[in-house]
């Protein structure tokens, strides 16, 4: 007997729209709980009994694991979690499901973090940083030229389509506001056109669009996203 939709903690950014274009892939029930990041609802003590890191996205699954309740955050736990639990997306064993592993950690350590960090210091920080700029720029460069070297011999980054696929696709969508021009890297440009055809991912790279800011900070955002509220929430 159905326990109930899983329930995805969200706002409708990069890393958010990995577990809503998940989710579409997997064709699991879910029902959306909207988290305005903007207005500090990760904040809020029910939330971060879910994610006490305060982030999107988190799941809960009331039919986890022996039939248990699951919660859950990370994008990559996230992403794992679900492709296990449905068999898609990630070979169950053998040298596939490392290379799947390892193209997902590639995202999650290296992919979200360093054009986070570009973004934050062209979009978000109150005065340019030259040397902040250049370092995460170059950074950004470097990881756009791996990825494309690698799509120019893979048709996916891990050989199938996968979790790494997914995780990584949405931080490509955003490159205007990192101001890549995809034609230097036409693999990554192909790979892109081919994920952006998927009805999954457009399903989970449009959910709740029309909330969607990326950079136009202001005042109120910058001190929920970056000021005190951050480290003196407990
Ligand atoms: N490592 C985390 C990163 C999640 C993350 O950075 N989420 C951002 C939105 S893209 C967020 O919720 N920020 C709100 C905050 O830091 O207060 C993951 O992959 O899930």
């Amino acid at each position: 007997m159905s326990k109930g939709p899983i329930e995805l903690y969200f706002w409708p950014t990069p890393n958010g729209q990995k577990a809503a274009i998940m989710l579409e892939e997997v064709g699991l029930p879910y029902v959306v709980k909207p988290v305005n990041i903007l207005k500090g609802e990760q904040f809020d003590k029910a939330f971060l009994e879910v994610n006490p890191n305060n982030k999107v996205p988190a799941i809960v699954d009331p039919d986890g694991p022996g039939g248990e309740p699951l919660s859950l955050f990370e994008s990559g736990a996230i992403l794992t979690y679900l492709a296990d639990k449905t068999g898609l997306l990630l070979p169950a064993r053998g040298a596939e499901r490392y290379v799947a592993l390892q193209w997902l950690f590639f995202q999650v350590g290296g992919v979200g973090p360093m054009f986070g960090q570009l973004g934050h210091f062209k979009g978000y920080a109150p005065q340019p940083i030259p040397y902040a700029i250049d370092r995460y720029w170059r950074e950004t460069l470097r990881l756009y030229g791996v990825m494309n070297e690698r799509l120019e011999q893979s048709e996916y980054l891990a050989g199938d389509y996968s979790i790494a696929d997914v995780a990584t696709y949405p931080w490509v969508d955003v490159r205007w506001f990192h101001e890549i021009d995809l034609a230097q890297f036409p693999h990554v440009e192909r790979w892109f056109n081919q994920l952006s055809q998927r009805e999954a991912v457009m399903r989970g790279a449009g959910l709740m669009k029309a909330e969607e800011v990326i950079g136009n900070v202001t005042e109120e955002t910058r001190e929920i996203y970056f000021g005190a509220r951050q480290t003196e929430r407990r």
